[in-house]
């Protein structure tokens, strides 16, 4: 059963022990992330705040409620258990089958609004999340709506938004992301103003969408319906003809004018540092402000891995390298966005392997969408789990020959957030890639290939079964 709204979800969570509640006061300014980064880095279930400092009681704050593959499976309604490869099959089996939205009149989001000057954004505990930040940040954790200029596609992307002040703030979406070329290529081009909706705490499919990397034209929201195997419910922006998630807890409508810039950053990102320095980026300037009582404002606090960018794309974006890996015909068995390696490193397993298979799937990898921000492939054949960081790491080490294994592309398209970049090559965006090939050569004989020693490998079943049936005996 889809969940209905982000309440729904929080409730479903907390049952589940995925999700505490702090009924103690906890200040926005820096407090309310300092124990989100504690409990990711530990473990502990995501925070809910209750009591907000400055802020009425009912103005409450989450973070975190995708920041493990266990919260990403309970937001598929799927097994808490189900290992990951099946998750990212689950996953890409429902994308295949998309499910359109339904139009409704009105919605729990239009329970308030605030036009004009009274749409104020510091109504809400926008955090400042760590320290260093250019600024509180009103967009960690959302979906942002935008349209084409030229059909009636709407795109979700989620970028960040730092606060400038209380009727605007900034967006980070450069090329390719949907936003940044609808912006710069369409609007920008014909020198109009671009709406923009942003829509905070929603059920967790809808967001979770917003950061998937769908190709251009597709509706996100129709592959939210899929993956809830329920259409989601929409209603139209007061301001403009966006639609929006109609259970949605805060929806800020805006618009962006070519040319309006302001700095914009530094922040702590995904990549496990704080990125550059404040750099001008466009400007969104709020029009409207709806949203429930007692709203809930999500937020996510980037940084060294586990975060709920690591964990929602090791499902997602996995789903999508593995499916264009599949739709070339190459005999791929799984592939995995490694969470620990930021989304910067990609593991691929492969069946009957052949000379140059390594480099077809790392070259297939980097031409897909987005492949231009995972620069390090590492393709191992079929005996390793790839979503199985320690097995994929021993392969490395003892398969990948430094001289013939490793292969380095110099001359490569960057992603400007790769912290291994000089300001220089982060300005022009050039960058280097690399892939690691841990199959064994296929001119060595089979018989001369080191045989893995594993239990499932050295022993016969025979032998396996009696050892497993002993432990047993022993009460384990
Ligand atoms: C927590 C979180 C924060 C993100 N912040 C940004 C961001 O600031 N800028 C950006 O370009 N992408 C960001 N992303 C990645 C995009 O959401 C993702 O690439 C998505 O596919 C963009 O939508 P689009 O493909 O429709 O452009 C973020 C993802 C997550 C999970
Ligand atoms: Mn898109």
């Amino acid at each position: 059963m889809a969940f209905k709204d982000l309440r729904d979800f929080v409730a479903r969570l907390e049952k589940e022990g995925e999700l505490k509640t702090f009924k103690e006061e906890v200040d926005w300014n820096l407090e309310a992330g300092a124990i989100t980064r504690r409990a990711l880095e530990t473990g502990l279930p995501a925070p809910f705040f209750e009591k907000v400092t400055g802020y009425p009681q009912g103005y409450r704050l989450t973070s975190s409620v995708l920041a493990n593959v266990k919260r990403i499976a309970i937001a598929m309604d799927m097994n808490v258990e189900t290992p990951m490869r099946e998750l990212i099959e689950e996953y890409l089996r429902r994308q295949k089958k998309p499910i359109k939205p339904v139009t409704v009149k009105t919605g729990a989001c239009k329970e308030n609004i605030l036009l004009g000057d009274k749409a104020d954004l510091l109504k809400f505990p926008v955090p400042f999340i760590h320290d260093g930040d250019g600024g509180r940040y009103l967009g960690t954790w959302h979906l942002t709506v935008t349209k084409d200029l030229d059909s009636d596609w709407q795109n979700w992307g989620m970028y960040r938004h730092m606060l400038h002040d209380s009727h605007s703030f900034g967006v980070l979406a450069p090329s390719p992301k949907h936003l940044g070329i609808m912006a710069d290529q369409k609007y920008g081009a014909k020198n109009i103003g671009m709406p923009v909706a942003v829509v905070i705490g929603t059920e967790p499919i809808c967001t979770f969408c917003a950061a998937t990397p769908l190709p251009y034209g597709v509706s996100e929201v129709d592959v939210a319906g899929g993956l809830r195997g329920q259409p989601v419910e929409m209603v139209k922006c007061e301001t403009s003809d966006l639609m929006v998630p109609a259970h949605a807890e805060i929806v800020v409508e805006g618009e962006i004018m070519p040319g309006d810039s302001k700095d914009e950053g530094p922040f702590g990102e995904y990549t496990g540092y704080r990125s550059g320095a404040a750099s001008p980026k466009p400007v969104i300037r709020v029009k409207a402000i709806t949203h429930r009582n007692n709203p809930i404002f999500t937020f996510s606090c980037p940084g060294v891995p586990l975060d709920d960018s690591a964990s929602v794309f090791s499902v997602n974006k996995s789903a999508q390298f593995l499916d264009e890996l599949r739709s070339k015909g190459l005999p791929v068995t799984g592939a995995y966005l490694i969470v620990e390696g930021a989304s910067h490193a990609i593991a691929v397993s492969v069946k009957n392997a052949y000379y140059g298979i390594a480099g077809e799937i790392a070259h297939v990898i980097w031409s897909a969408r987005h492949g231009l921000l995972t620069p390090s492939v590492i393709v191992v054949e079929d005996d390793v789990d790839p979503c199985n960081l320690q097995q994929v790491f021993h392969a490395l080490m003892t398969k990948c020959h430094p001289g013939r294994g490793i292969n380095k592309i110099d001359h490569a398209t960057a992603w400007p957030l790769i912290p291994w970049l000089s300001e220089y090559e982060r300005e022009h965006r050039i960058g280097a890639r690399v892939y690691y090939d841990c199959t064994w050569p296929v001119e060595w004989p089979l018989a001369d290939r080191p045989v893995r020693q594993s239990f499932s490998e050295c022993y016969s079943k025979e032998v396996q079964e009696k050892a497993l049936a002993k432990w047993r005996a022993q009460g384990y």
